[in-house]
């Protein structure tokens, strides 16, 4: 595994001076989260994140996210100008030796909660999300931005967008994306980056919109779509574990050769539509990291990894989720399974699946 954290950028409140001083970290996973949906990221601004980084000796592999624009998921006028951009951030990123670049195709939210603050019950607080509370939620009155999203929208906007997708089910969707697919996956494979979409969080249409990638045949058929190692997966196993229904060691065993990312992340299930954030460790919620963890071991899948979500303890404050402590906690464990499960090999060889 290659072990990464997420930075938001110079207005993060976790220093990179901090993240270097995490034990086995091997990059940090960063974008340029102030360029507007559609606008291509300029070569000066992408090289000047990638020498800010050098700074503190870490290296930038991959890049979360470049977003992905209202238009090309809708297929609205800019389209194609909007592919244009997204092709000339990933072509300047490439540059920089960003081999992974994570993206969503969920229509307008990225992922979404109820609470993000939840009280945990030990002075910890952890992000949520309870179907009743989301049903409640007065769309009239806009979005604001949050740090870990694309975009904010005010109540105008939200309305607009909203209308955009009055006419798109999830099978134009999937053309829209498959179409996104054919015009960016070749340019990825000729730049030796994969494009790993993450899954939708959570795992199931919101606000009425559709929503495509957040079960086993969903992603099989984004996979499908373009039968290429460059058109993969973010494996993030708190957005997929939301759903009971999704097994993740299997889906873990089945995607392999498509992991090109992970996200590991835990989540206790409170309901059918309801669950809120946990610690990584085994039991602390529903997700079984070591069973995941194995099953990639085993494949030999050796991509980026970064612990997501973590909760926010010991007093600090921050980006919900993007806290130093709790990650670094979760990292340290996820590295601990990992080497129990390369050394049980070193020991005891296995016959591992070709990928
Ligand atoms: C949440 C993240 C997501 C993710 C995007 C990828 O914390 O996992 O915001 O970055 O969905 O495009």
């Amino acid at each position: 595994m290659n072990w990464t954290l997420r930075w938001f950028g110079p207005h993060d409140p976790v220093p990179l001076a901090h993240l270097r001083q995490v034990p086995g970290l091997d990059g940090v996973v960063t974008a340029l989260a102030d360029v507007p949906a559609g606008t291509a990221w300029s070569r000066a601004q992408v090289a000047a994140r990638a020498a800010r980084l050098a700074e503190h000796g870490l290296s930038w592999r991959v890049v979360e996210s470049i977003p992905v624009s209202e238009a090309i998921k809708t297929g609205g006028a800019e389209r194609d100008d909007h592919v244009a951009a997204w092709v000339e951030s990933l072509r300047a990123v490439a540059d920089v030796g960003v081999t992974t670049v994570c993206y969503n195709f969920m229509p307008v939210l990225d992922w979404m909660r109820t609470d993000f603050a939840m009280p945990l019950g030990d002075g910890s607080n952890a992000m949520a999300y309870d179907e009743a509370t989301l049903q409640r939620i007065d769309l009239a009155a806009g979005l604001p931005r949050l740090e870990a999203w694309a975009q904010g929208y005010t109540p105008t906007e939200l309305r607009a967008a909203l209308e955009r997708y009055a006419d798109i089910d999830e099978a134009r969707l999937l053309d829209h994306l498959s179409a996104f697919l054919r015009d960016v996956v070749p340019v990825a494979e000729a730049l030796g980056v994969r494009l790993a979409i993450h899954p939708d969080d959570p795992p199931w249409s919101i606000f009425g919109l559709p929503r495509i990638v957040n079960d086993a045949a969903g992603i099989r058929r984004v996979l499908d779509a373009f039968d290429s190692p460059a058109n993969a997966l973010t494996f993030c196993t708190g957005a997929l574990g939301a759903r009971s229904d999704n097994d993740l060691v299997a889906m873990a065993t089945e995607f392999a050769p498509r992991i090109a990312f992970v996200h590991a992340r835990n989540v206790r299930r409170t309901g059918v539509r309801d669950f809120h954030e946990t610690a990584h460790l085994r039991g602390a919620g529903d997700v079984d990291l070591g069973g995941v963890l194995a099953v990639l071991v085993e494949a030999g899948v050796d991509v980026p990894l970064r612990p997501d979500h973590g909760r926010m303890i010991w007093g600090e404050a921050g980006i919900p989720g993007y806290g130093l402590y709790d990650r670094a906690l979760g990292l340290a464990y996820l590295q601990g399974l990992a080497e129990g499960l390369e050394r049980r090999r070193e020991a005891h060889p296995f016959p591992r699946a070709r990928v």
